[in-house]
């Protein structure tokens, strides 16, 4: 995530002025400006910092940076607040679409967001996320599942797949004993207070385009107060899949979306 800007101001601010909107000097591709100028702890591959960019990329294109906060998660992401050049807040494990929840309502013109693993999300923060949008929360919430618990070692996720092996299913998970993957999107959709869900990847420039303009409908949503929106970002873990990034990339087409089916799941 280095930057051609000179200059790595840690600091929060100091990344200000150097990046550009896309559309500045004729530029097609710059820095975003909500992205600050740091040094990416991610590992090669992985799908995390890709969906940090889009994120600035949605906040400067929609000129909302002065009134944005993301809450972030605990995870690989749990540094996400060190990337982005907005406020940003950090909360327990799985509990980000709470403090989310009480950020929104007591500051309703703030464009309020989360982020959040499918460890975060799916596992210990299964009831913060069903309620939440249950209740049709003004938020916008942005899920990277890749399958497994990235931080803690590659352990098994609810989303990991049917015989997929990680560091607690080392034979694969099995059906039998450890239960069916969760297609969190599908499962929300019933609920009259979800009103966009999107499921897109990352493993493609043509993804990544696709993407970025879920991350923009969301965030569009929550602009227009049209309520809970929330986008699944199918991610690489090539650390724990055990893979080249390229292989990572490849098993998302290959395994990972044939199981999550990419699209709108509901829009409404
Ligand atoms: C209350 C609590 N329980 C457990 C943990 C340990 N823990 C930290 S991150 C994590 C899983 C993160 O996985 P995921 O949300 O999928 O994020 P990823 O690292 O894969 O992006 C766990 C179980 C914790 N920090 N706090
Ligand atoms: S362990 Fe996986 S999710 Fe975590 S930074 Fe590395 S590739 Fe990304
Ligand atoms: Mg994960």
């Amino acid at each position: 995530m280095k930057s051609r800007a000179k200059g790595k101001g840690k600091g929060k601010g100091k990344g200000k002025g150097k990046g550009h909107a896309l559309t500045e000097n004729n530029l097609i591709f710059a820095h975003p400006a909500s992205l600050r100028d740091v040094e990416n702890h991610y590992c090669a591959g992985c799908g995390h910092g890709i969906v940090h960019r889009l994120i600035c990329e949605a906040v400067d294109e929609f000129g909302i940076r002065e009134k944005t906060i993301g809450v972030a998660p605990v995870g690989c992401a749990v540094l996400a607040y060190d990337y982005w050049d907005f406020d940003v807040t950090e909360a327990a494990h799985g509990r980000t679409p709470a403090v989310a929840t009480g950020i929104k309502r007591v500051r309703p013109d703030n464009i309020v967001f989360t982020y959040q693993g499918d460890g975060d999300l799916a596992a210990i923060g299964t009831a913060e996320i069903i309620h939440t949008a249950n209740r049709g929360e003004n938020i916008t919430v942005i899920f990277v599942n890749n399958g497994v618990y990235g931080m803690t070692g590659g352990q098994m996720a609810p989303t990991t797949l049917a015989g997929q092996k990680t560091a607690t299913t080392i034979y694969g998970r099995s059906l039998k004993r450890d239960g069916y993957p969760i297609k969190i999107l599908e499962m929300l959709a019933v609920l009259p207070g979800a009103k966009y869900l999107e499921r897109v990847a990352v493993n493609s420039a043509h993804e990544v385009l696709r993407a970025k303009r879920a991350i923009k409908n969301a965030f569009k949503m929550q602009i227009d107060n049209k309520g809970f929106s929330m986008v699944e970002v199918l991610s690489m873990c090539p650390t724990y899949w055990e893979m080249t990034s390229i292989q990572a990339a490849k098993r998302i087409n290959d395994e990972v979306a044939t199981f999550y089916p990419l699209g709108v799941i509901k829009s409404c």
